[in-house]
Order: C-alpha cells, then structure tokens, then sequence
C-alpha cells in the first residue's frame, strides 16, 4: 500500500459539505451576512425571481443558463426507491466493544476493550412505498454499517429473527404477493389483501415468521424499542482459524414496547412520520437510544444435536438453549445532516464482512450476497457508490479499480494492474495473505440439484413456540391481527386455507380465528410436511411484555390541559418527568394554551385536534371545574380519552376533571389504571405507577 494509492473519501467528503456551505458572503437587504447564491459552476448570481426573456411579455430565452441548470437538476432529483425497505431512517453512532473477543474472532472490532467503532444504521419498513406511513403491520430493516479499521462490516437485519423463505430464489414472490398489487397498485404498505395470504397459506415455510408479523413485533412503539438479529448462522474465525457459529442479536436497553393495531392506525393519519419523529427527537435532545450486540455462539456439536437445521432462516434458536453473551454496545448520538445524501444513498450488502468473520452456507444468505451489490447498481447509478461518504470505508482504500460514472476518488501512480513491475512509490497496492480475508475452508461437495433439504421440513414447531410462549393479552393481539388480515381477503377458500394451516400451529389458535373471520366449521388441517413437535418448552425471550421497561424513561406523557388547571401540579410533573427523561407535551384546546387556577398562562405544545393521546405513551388530565366543561365540548378531547382508555393506558386526572372522563364515556367505576392526582403529592409515584406502560387488565373488560 502507498500513500499515493490511499484514498481517503472522508476528506472529499468535507470538500464537499465546504462547498454546499457556499463560498463568498455578501450583506442582504436585511443587512446579514449571508453566502451569494451560485450555479453549479459557482457563477454568483443575480436574479433567482425571474427567467430571462425578450421584451415585457415576450418569450423565455434558451440562453438562460441559470433557469436551464435548475430544471435539469431539478428533474432528476429522484433516483429508484429500494424495491423492498424504501422507507426508512438512518442514524450515526458508535459501537464499542466491552472485552477482547480474540478467542472467537480476529475482527478488528472485537480485539481491544473499549474500541469504538464508528455505525450507521437505518431502519425501515419492508413494504411500503417510501412516501408510505411509519406504522403499518410490518418487519422492521435494522441494518447497521460497521466502518471497522478492516472494513466496513454490514449487519443488515430485521426485527424479527426468522423469516419467510428458506430459499433467496423465492424472495421476488415473497415480496411481490406482499406488495402492492400489480394491476391496481393498491392496497400500499400492507399484507391485508388476497395476494398476500394466498402466497403465505400455499408456502408453510412462512408460518413461523406469520406469528412474528401477526404479533406485536410488527407494530412496534418506536424504533428504540425493539429488537434487531441478523438473522442467519453466521461464522467467527479466529487467529488460529478456529470458526464458532454465532447468531447476532441486538438488545434495545430501552426495554421493548409495540403499540397497539388500533392505535397504529390512529398514528399513521395523526403523524405519519412517527417513527423518525421519535429517533430524532430522542438524539437530538441527547437520550441516546442504545442496544448490547449479543451474540448466541455454539458448535457443530450442538448444530448436530439441534432439533433444526442451524443453516434454516425459518428457525431460531431459542435464548434458553443458547444463551447469549452480551459483547459490546450500540450508542446513537448523531442525526444525519442531509437525509438524501446519507439516509437514501447508504448501501448496506451483506457480502461487506470482514476478516475474522465469515459467512454460512444459509441458502438465503447466499443469495443475498448477489443481490444487495446488484441493487445498488440500479439504485445509484453506477460502480462508484462505493465512494459516497456514507458507503466509503474509514480505513486506508488502496486496489486497482477505476473509472466508471462518477469517479470521485482516483488512485494516482501509473500502474493499474498487478503483478507490475514499479517500485512502491508508483506501482501500488500488493495482497497480504496474513492480513487479508480468507474464506474459512468449510469442506463442500455433492451432487449437484435443486431441492430443499429434508432438515428444513417442519414448518410448524416453532411457530407453536412462539405462540405457547406470549402472555394471553399478546395471545389475544396475534388472533385479532390473522382475524384483520384474513377478513380483507375477498377469497374465502384463501381464509380458510390459511386456517388450515393455523391447525398445525395451535388448534386455539386456528380454532379462534375461524371464529373471528366466520368459518363455522373449522377447515381439515392441511398436511405437514413434516409432524410438529408439541412439546417444545416456552421461551420468555419470544414475548414483548415479559421483556418490557420498569421505567417510563425514554416515553412521552400528554398533559391535558384546560382553564382552571393547577400550575404547581403542573410544574411539578414536568420537573419529575425531565429528571427521568420523560418527554411532556401540553395539549389545549388552541395552542395558545389554558389560563392556570393562579392565573399565569400555560402554553400548549398541542391543539388538541392534532394531538391524539395514541401518540403518548400515558396521559394526565389537569382541569379546574370550567376547564373541564369546556373540554366536554370537544369531540377531539372526548375521542382523547377514550382511545387512551380503550387503549389501556394509565390516566392521570385531577378531581375537577371528572366531568369530561363522563363525557367521554368513562362512566362508572374507574379502573386502577385512572390515577387521582393532586399537586403537593409525589408525583413521582404516579410516574412509577406508570413504568409497566398499559393497565392490561383493563383489556378483559373492554368490549
Ligand atoms: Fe433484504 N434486501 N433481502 N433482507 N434487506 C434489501 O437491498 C434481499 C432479507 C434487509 O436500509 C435490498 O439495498 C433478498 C433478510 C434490510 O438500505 C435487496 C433476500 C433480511 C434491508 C434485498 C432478502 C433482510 C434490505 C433492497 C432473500 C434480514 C434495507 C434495497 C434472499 C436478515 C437496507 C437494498 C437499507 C434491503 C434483497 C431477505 C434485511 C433487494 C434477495 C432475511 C434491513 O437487495
């Protein structure tokens, strides 16, 4: 390697960011300084108002080269959106390893305690297009780029550690049945619909990840929230050459938490952007969300002895089994400052591993490897995307590839080819085989066919675990999502078939969804490829609830607010709340707030029409007895409380405010999710009071 074959892109990267900022000041009519607009050629110029033109009322001129360049570029502002994950959001931040991992793997990033390794990571929905909503019933991409001093290291993963498919040559059907449907481009976003479910009933493979995406998992509360896993076995490779299995897990220190499908759809008209909102509000107000890479390691002893085939992507295995050990930490801390430059041109490919780790023979592994190279192609428009600030490594680049579109970082020195004869000043880069990446020598061979192993042939075990290890609330959120899903199938024979299926999960589970979408007999189960086992044990790490917060840190409080509200008790919860890191939002009936009992005036952070409770995490009510009757009026306060009622979550009420919980429709004996709040008492119990985040109980009352 060479200094003059480093390339360094970080510096180009800034040259750029310099020149975006704009070069020569000038003072504005208001008399500030401000950067003199510019073409692309850095001409400054002087009228952005109007185009050039011949006489008053006379025709455009051709030769306006400032109008001309600002259309042209303009017009091909867009570039493809992903074919799957269009939608998503990326952030910088950092990993830093706890121990030296140097038995396990001779990754750079693992060989020092304390290493921080610099990431990007963008989440995102699968199937909807990239102007779709935040909360539709989705996977979640959690795709994360490592930029290792040996690499960059791309762990593109979901929220949900199995998926569909065990093959990558079924991954266009998969995901075309998903989408919209082709004639009618509609229903967006969504696998409510024939296509989808007629896809899933006639493909038992995808049972396991139906549950997954049925459940909660698939509506999740935040990005911060939840889980991510990469999914398939993978390898570490020592020094030695020694390879351990492992399976990477990423653990939300947030604690994990979904919403409900009900309010799903609530958010996705009240704030779209939900999702993003969250992240960025939470970095940029400094509550770094964090997660603990874990990572489950084994053996070919335990491969072999494992009821399931390790290289199947429908399969996990379970924390109990294989425990996992806990290496290092995830930190964001860094908005982007330019979503289309970072967010949209970061390209993750799963074949960006480094020394030290290595891939397995998972055939949906394998078939990523070409397609995530080859998307990007189309995606951004040439070879050199390599080269963005966002995809070029943090490490020297030194090889012998050049040219092509967009070319931004050359190497200089007249040999481009190798072997050659230059001396190292000019003749470049030459390949270490000690340093280098070696494939591990895993033996191969057999015949060669297409076929499915007979090891990847039960569909339904573990799909039967993971609903034998959810709490009966999570139970009841998987029956109602299958009865919502199926019921917009125009197809009865596809519901029933569906259920079919659901026979070889849990015959109360199938026996539940029938009822939901009206089958009075339930379907003939449909022949396993394979028996289920029964008697798989439960798995606590499956559940949502059973791995929630004990506090409300990190989640947002609605106070609202009307005349007549107790500033104190106000005040106090917001000095409660911010040494917990709680968010609090006042909301009003007008965003010029409320008129407190000591007569200040309490701004609102919300209009109550714009602001309903689905989008907070827990709600206090604060009136004085005039405040409340006001809000009695107000169809947007009453639909406030309901839904939070309806969505069993706890709610703060001082005494006065008891006529519009009436109005709302809340009548009757108030559950012990309804807490009586006065100022002078700790408010900081009523903030333990809502660290679970739900009254669940209530659930079993509500209609
Ligand atoms: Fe992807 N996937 N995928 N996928 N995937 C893409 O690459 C593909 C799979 C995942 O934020 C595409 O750059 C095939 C599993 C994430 O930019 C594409 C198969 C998992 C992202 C592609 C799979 C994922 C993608 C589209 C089956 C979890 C978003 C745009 C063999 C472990 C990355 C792009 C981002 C994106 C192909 C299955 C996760 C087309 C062929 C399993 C998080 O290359």
């Amino acid at each position: 390697m060479t200094d003059d074959h480093t390339l360094d892109p970080i510096e180009l990267g800034e040259e750029q960011v310099a020149r975006g900022a704009g070069g020569e000041t000038h003072q504005t009519a208001e008399g500030t300084d401000r950067p003199t607009l510019t073409t692309q050629q850095g001409i400054p110029v002087a009228d952005d108002q109007n185009t050039l033109r011949l006489g008053e009322r006379g025709p455009a001129l051709l030769e306006d080269f400032h109008f001309r360049e600002k259309i042209f570029h303009f017009d091909h502002e867009r570039i493809p959106e992903r074919v799957v994950h269009a939608r998503g959001f990326g952030v910088h931040g950092f990993f830093e390893n706890y121990e030296p991992l140097t038995d396990l793997t001779r990754a750079d990033l693992f060989q020092r305690a304390g290493a921080r390794t610099p990431a990007f990571v963008r989440f995102s929905t699968v199937a909807g297009n990239k102007g779709s909503a935040d909360l539709p019933r989705d996977v979640r991409g959690f795709a994360v780029k490592l930029y290792t001093q040996e690499g960059n290291w791309d762990l593109v993963g979901n929220n949900i550690p199995v998926f569909f498919i065990q093959d990558a040559i079924k991954f266009p059907d998969v995901i075309h049945a998903a989408k919209q449907e082709p004639d009618r481009g509609f229903p967006q976003a969504q696998t409510a619909h024939d296509n989808f479910w007629d896809f899933a009933s006639l493909t038992p493979e995808s049972t396991h990840m139906l549950m997954w995406i049925m459940s909660d998992r698939a509506i999740p509360r935040s990005f911060r929230f939840m889980e991510g896993f990469g999914v398939h076995t993978f390898r570490l490779v020592n020094a030695e050459g020694r390879s351990t299995y492992v399976k990477f897990h990423w653990k939300p220190k947030q604690g994990l938490q979904s919403v409900l499908w009900n309010e799903a759809v609530k958010i996705n008209g009240a704030d779209p952007d939900f999702h993003r909102r969250d992240l960025w509000d939470a970095i940029t107000t400094g509550a770094y969300p964090e997660w603990e890479l874990g990572l489950q390691l084994f053996d070919d002893d335990f491969a072999d002895r494992f009821v399931f085939d390790v290289l199947d992507p429908t399969k996990l295995i379970p924390e109990e089994e294989v425990p996992i050990r806990r290496v290092g930490r995830l930190v964001l801390d860094r908005v982007v400052e330019n979503f289309f430059a970072e967010t949209e041109q970061v390209a993750f490919c799963t074949q960006n591993i480094v020394p030290g780790i290595d891939f397995t023979n998972d055939p949906l592994l394998q078939g990523r490897n070409f397609s995530y190279l080859d998307t990007q192609l189309k995606r951004l428009g040439g070879p050199n995307f390599t080269q963005l600030p966002v995809n070029a490594p943090k490490c020297p680049v030194a090889h012998f590839q050049q040219d092509g579109h967009m070319a931004m970082t050359n190497p200089r020195g007249r040999a481009n080819y190798e072997p050659n004869s230059w001396p190292a000043d000019i003749g470049g880069p030459r390949e270490d085989p000690a340093r280098g990446f070696s494939s591990y020598p895993e033996q191969g061979g057999g015949t060669k066919r297409r076929l499915r192993p007979e090891s990847f042939a039960d569909h339904y075990s573990q799909a039967r675990q993971f609903w034998e290890s959810q709490t009966p609330v999570e139970q009841a959120h998987i029956v109602s999502a299958f009865v919502f899903e199926l019921s917009k199938c125009e197809r009865p024979d596809i519901r029933a078939r569906m259920v079919a299926g659901l026979r070889n999960v849990h015959d109360d589970l199938a026996a539940q969804v029938a009822a939901g979408v009206g089958l009075t007999d339930l379907p003939h189960r449909l022949p396993p490829a394979r028996e289920p086992i029964t008697d798989l044990p439960a798995s606590t790490a499956l559940s949502i609830l059973h791995n929630g917060p004990n506090t409300f840190t990190g989640r947002k409080l609605g106070i609202l607010l009307a005349d007549g509200a107790d500033a104190d008790l106000v005040a106090q919860l917001r000095a409660a709340a911010s040494a917990q890191q709680i968010t609090v939002e006042v909301i009003a009936a007008t965003i010029g707030g409320a008129t407190a009992s000591d007569g200040s005036t309490i701004t609102a952070d919300q209009r109550v029409d714009g602001a309903p409770s689905v989008l907070y995490d827990a709600i206090t009510l604060i009136t004085g007895t005039a405040g409340a009757h006001q809000l009695v009026g107000s169809p947007a306060a009453r639909d406030f409380l309901a839904d939070a009622y309806a969505h069993c979550k706890y709610i703060g009420y001082t005494p006065d405010a008891e006529p519009i919980l009436r109005a709302a429709g809340l009548g009757g004996e108030l559950d012990a999710g309804f807490l009586p709040l006065r100022s002078g008492e700790a408010v900081a119990t009523f903030l333990d009071t809502i660290a679970p985040l739900r009254y669940w109980p209530r659930q079993e009352t509500l209609p």
